[in-house]
């Protein structure tokens, strides 16, 4: 399915995919910044102060293929992810940006999304 938006831009859709329906404003969600192509809302299990996803609108499984995409997408999530970090007041302190990519490093949900967090001090190694 391809869905359209901002005049004539077309995205891929995954049918039963948990993040096209919040682009799709089928599900709910609390969105603090948009553009064109990308969307970042807040996650509904926050584990900091600020916990914001960044997601292309369009479905690709996990980093590397959005990576794969080679369209300048991958570039535009990660501007949007510090355009979140600038608007939440994190970006002086300190945040961090995180890709899980696959179930053994934490992935749950198949439509990629870089977690912004930040407003604590975050630990590291990360668990
Ligand atoms: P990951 O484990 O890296 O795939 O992260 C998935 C994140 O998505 C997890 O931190 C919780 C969040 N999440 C799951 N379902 C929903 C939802 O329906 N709405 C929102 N806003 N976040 C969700």
């Amino acid at each position: 399915r391809l869905a359209t938006a901002f005049a004539a831009k077309v995205w891929h859709v995954e049918t039963d995919c948990l993040f096209c329906k919040i682009v799709a404003k089928e599900i709910p969600a609390t969105i603090v910044y948009e553009t064109e192509r990308t969307l970042a809302f807040r996650d509904i299990n926050p584990q900091a102060p600020t916990h914001v996803l960044v997601i292309p609108k369009g479905h690709y499984r996990d980093a590397a293929a959005l990576a794969a995409a080679d369209d300048g997408l991958a570039d535009e999530v990660i501007k949007t992810a510090h355009a979140v970090a600038v608007q939440e007041g994190v970006h002086e302190s300190g945040y961090r940006l995180v890709f899980n990519t696959g179930p053994g490093a934490g992935q749950t949900v198949f439509h990629v999304h870089a977690h912004v967090l930040g407003g604590r001090d975050l630990g590291w190694p990360p668990g």
